[in-house]
């Protein structure tokens, strides 16, 4: 066997072993590329004779053109069969019900959802969103709102209390969410209206209590809002919330070391069948608290009573949420059990808004 024979039988074996595209295409690099087997046997044809061109020559483009030949036919095959194996693989039942995404299978919590129910209420009235720290300075969450040194009803609203440190100052995780006003109050110049949606904590559990628990109160100040305003803003509130025409309610002198005057405010309601149904009826529930901002709070906030006044309020989230969609027990709300979310929670592209209704 000659030389050219030899090289042929072996690059012919080595396209036949290459099993993939990569194989086949090392193999054309191996003979047929710059410094390839037959690519150097090429080169010897410039130096010659014209009678050794004619016959050597003549092999040498014979043995580049099957093996190029045979690489090409190669190729087709492997390249057929790797689009085989690929349908294969992919196969797409297109008789199979459609698999539903983790967005369509997940759930928004109640509390997310009636949080954003009452936001989208308050964002339509021009009022803006504020946040703040769950862990609060005494001063924040007591001194600020005029809750005295010592006073009882720092005690009363059943604190968490933090160790000392250093300086002997005790941090609290925040009774209310009302220590953001104050903060707001100290950043931004009236007028403000804002509202503050959060968690609170207190140390109280049974049904209807949880040592943490949610809620959305509301500040405005300027120049002369009064109590008037604040039942409109509170009415307006009540009507779009509880997707009814009309409410009466009902406003209970109180006492809020952080109002003066203070109220208690009711809602008519109708409490005879299964749900409560807002908007008629002779039964009367509370739900919210509010007045008109107390002196000493304004000038915490940095700002003088005898120019500046306003109103807020404060309503807790988790029992409206259990009374506006039927949950009988507040300890489910955190108990993360997804057959309880299947049930309670809401789609979440069902969000909210005023145009498209709030609960759909
Ligand atoms: C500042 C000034 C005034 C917030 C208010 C209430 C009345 C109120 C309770 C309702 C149910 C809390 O969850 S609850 O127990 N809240 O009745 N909250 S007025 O008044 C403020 C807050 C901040 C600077």
């Amino acid at each position: 066997m000659t030389e050219l024979q030899t090289l042929k039988s072996a690059l012919l074996a080595e396209i036949a072993a290459a099993g993939d595209e990569a194989a086949i295409e090392a193999v054309r690099v191996s003979a047929l590329g710059k410094k390839g087997s037959v690519s150097e046997l090429l080169k010897t044809l410039g130096s010659m004779t014209p009678e050794e061109r004619q016959t050597r020559g003549a092999e040498i483009n014979a043995l580049k053109n099957e093996i190029t030949e045979a690489i090409t036919q190669r190729k087709t095959v492997l390249k057929d069969a790797a689009i085989d194996a690929r349908l294969k693989a992919e196969t797409l039942d297109v008789s199979l019900p459609v698999r539903s995404s983790p967005a369509e299978r997940g759930r928004i919590h109640p509390i997310s959802q009636i949080i954003d129910e009452i936001t989208a209420v308050f964002s339509d009235m021009g009022f803006s969103i504020a946040e703040g720290p769950d862990v609060e300075t005494d001063y924040y969450n007591f001194t600020a709102l005029n809750f005295p040194e010592g006073h009882p009803a720092r005690e009363m609203h059943d604190t968490f209390f933090f160790q000392a440190d250093e300086k002997g100052e005790r941090k609290v995780l925040r009774t209310h969410t009302s220590p953001v006003q104050v903060r707001t109050m100290e950043a931004q110049d009236p007028p403000i209206r804002i509202v503050i949606p959060g968690k609170t904590y207190r140390q109280d559990s049974d049904a209807t209590h949880s040592p943490m628990f949610h809620q959305v109160e509301g500040l405005v100040i300027d120049k002369k809002s009064n109590v008037a305003n604040m039942r409109w803003v509170l009415e307006e509130f009540c009507k779009t919330f509880f997707e009814v025409p009309s409410v009466t309610m009902r406003f209970r002198p109180s006492f809020f070391p952080f109002t003066e005057p203070s109220f208690e405010v009711d809602i008519q309601c109708d409490r005879s069948g299964p749900i409560v149904k807002f908007g008629e009826g002779t039964d009367w529930m509370e739900i919210l608290g509010c007045g008109m901002v107390h002196p000493n709070v304004l000038r915490s906030g940095g700002l003088d009573p005898d120019e500046y006044q306003g109103f807020a309020w404060g309503m807790g989230l988790d029992r409206i949420a259990m009374l506006k969609y039927g949950m009988p027990d507040l300890r489910d709300f955190f108990n993360a059990d997804v057959r309880w979310m299947n049930h309670y929670g809401f789609r979440p592209l069902d969000m909210p808004t005023l145009f498209g209704g709030l609960s759909q």
